[in-house]
């Protein structure tokens, strides 16, 4: 029997859009649960560790993106195919979670000569950081223009969406390589789909 899959998130892409991903080129159905803003202090309870995403399985919550993500690549085969590449598969979401995390503190910061100079960080050392790991693991374990491997993981997913949520400044200074992915990835039939179809949302 089939499981019945309801992703928790705010109306947003967030933390959330990468499992959106997940389900969208796995072709698995589920619930795309967007929780408004006015109802959360009183869905907060019912969560697991009063954070969204979370995914709730056959009528049972589980929290923790990346421990979502990591079940849901094992059960949609988009994890490295041996305890190496899925090691590295890890590396890379951890990789954008640490991106994300400067990204997110940035955007909330209220003081506007503190988020410049944080923009400015992101912009010339975590950015650069990031893509000069990208660079390596496409070269060390990645064919065919994926990162992990010959077929498509969650860490081009991942990377497909940190980059994606980047603003037009920070998208100029992008690799070659990792244009032409997002280019790749962004053009898989049903990503293309939900791409054209998903909620235009602020975040
Ligand atoms: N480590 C958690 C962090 C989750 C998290 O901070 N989620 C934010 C939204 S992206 C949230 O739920 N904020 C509302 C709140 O904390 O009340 C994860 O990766 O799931």
């Amino acid at each position: 029997m089939s499981q019945k899959y309801v992703l928790h998130y705010f109306n947003g892409r967030g933390r959330g859009e990468l499992i959106r991903l997940m389900f969208v080129i796995s072709k698995t159905k589920y619930e795309d649960h967007r929780v408004e803003f006015k109802d959360w202090p009183a869905f907060k309870s019912k969560t697991p560790n009063g954070t969204l995403p979370c995914l709730e399985i056959d009528d049972k919550l589980y929290g923790q993106s990346l421990a979502l993500v990591r079940f849901l690549a094992k059960e949609f085969s988009l994890y490295g195919t041996d305890n190496v590449s899925q090691m590295v598969v890890d590396e890379c979401m951890y990789n954008v979670t640490d991106l994300r995390k400067v990204l997110i503190d940035a955007v909330f910061e209220q003081d506007e000569a503190k988020k410049a100079e944080q923009l400015k960080k992101i912009k010339e050392d975590a950015l650069p950081q990031f893509m000069k790991r990208t660079e390596e693991i496409f070269k060390s374990y990645g064919s065919g223009g994926f990162l992990v491997g010959s077929k498509c993981t969650a860490a081009d997913l991942a990377l497909f969406d940190i980059v994606d949520g980047l603003d037009s400044k920070m998208k100029d200074g992008l690799t070659k390589k990792i244009k032409e992915h997002m280019a790749m990835i962004g053009a898989i039939k049903e990503i293309k789909q939900w791409l054209e179809e998903r909620p235009k949302t602020e975040f």
